[in-house]
């Protein structure tokens, strides 16, 4: 229940496609076509674009073409870069771990939580460390959600708690146990040299140390986070982009569910 090989949805793939050798599609099949931007700390200037254009050949595009130019400031230069990729990608070796779950509505978890535990689930949610982002965890738990996906509060059997941003690992385990929670739920937005890593790393090891690892269901999430990364951490599940309250509510209540009958 926890986890799962995401599998290939053959019926929704053209079935003439060389799947073994996948490549980009502008407007015809296997063009390969791409677009990429990216800044160079030097001046704009004719000697730059080149550069641009030989860093995109290195990168494997064929025929690259910088298609727009400026100067960031006086040191620095950006540059759009279209051109047609060489490489493909065979897609049937490709497996993504993800936290899998039947997908279900408000109304059907609520439903699915009063049947099975009787009780509300109680979740507590931060952005913790020295993260100071506060909308991805707000489009969990807040009441009016995010993208027409209603938040954790709006469910009548999910009591939640959000302490916002900026909370150290130390305070939200405190408030954790005090809030007796069921799961936690953590935000990083910040990844810049890999500080969430450090951040989340440091967070398990003090629920380890603590021999609370295993009273919670510990999640994440954040732009840069997945569910392989979550596993990797110690955690046990990791939602990113697009992911939203109904998915994490469906996840959560059906594993503390698994882990209920197993226990
Ligand atoms: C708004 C914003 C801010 C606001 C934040 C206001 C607030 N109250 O949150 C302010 C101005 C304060 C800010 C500050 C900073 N920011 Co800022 N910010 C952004 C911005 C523009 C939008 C982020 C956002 O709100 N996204 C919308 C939410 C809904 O998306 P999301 O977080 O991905 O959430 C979704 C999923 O990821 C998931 N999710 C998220 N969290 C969780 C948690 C759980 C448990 C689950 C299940 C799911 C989940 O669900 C959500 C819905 O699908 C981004 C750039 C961008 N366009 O993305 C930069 C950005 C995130 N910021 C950035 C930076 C660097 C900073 C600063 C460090 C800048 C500075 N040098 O001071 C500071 C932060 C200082 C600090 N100590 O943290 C960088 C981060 C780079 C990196 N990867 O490290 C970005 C990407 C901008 C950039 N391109 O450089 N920022």
């Amino acid at each position: 229940m926890s986890s799962g090989l995401y599998s290939v949805r053959r019926q929704d793939i053209d079935s003439s496609l060389d799947l073994t050798h996948l490549k980009p599609y502008g407007d015809t099949m296997n063009d390969g076509k791409v677009q990429l931007s990216f800044s160079l700390p030097v001046p704009d200037s004719d000697v730059a674009i080149e550069a641009a254009k030989q860093l995109a050949l290195k990168m494997g595009l064929v025929e690259p073409m910088v298609t727009h130019h400026a100067p960031l400031d006086s040191s620095f230069s950006f540059f759009v870069v279209y051109g047609n990729l060489s490489h493909t990608i065979d897609y049937t070796q490709i497996h993504v771990d993800s936290a899998v779950a039947t997908s279900m509505t408000l109304d059907e978890t609520d439903l699915f939580i009063q049947q099975n535990f009787g009780r509300k689930i109680r979740v507590i949610g931060a952005s913790t460390g020295t993260d100071a982002h506060t909308v991805g965890i707000d489009a969990i738990i807040n009441m009016k959600g995010y993208a027409g996906h209603y938040g954790l509060e709006r469910y009548k059997m999910i009591e939640t708690l959000n302490l916002g941003s900026q909370v150290t690992n130390e305070d939200f385990i405190r408030k954790a146990v005090e809030f007796n929670a069921d799961v936690l739920l953590v935000s990083q937005t910040v990844t810049q040299k890999n500080v969430h890593v450090q951040n989340l790393t440091e967070l398990v090891e003090l629920l380890e140390a603590e021999r609370l690892r295993k009273r919670f269901l510990l999640i994440i999430g954040g732009p840069r986070i997945n569910h392989e990364l979550a596993k990797e951490l110690g955690c046990d599940a990791g939602f990113g982009p697009g992911k939203y309250a109904d998915d994490v509510a469906s996840y959560f209540c059906q594993e503390l569910a698994a882990r209920k009958q197993r226990n």
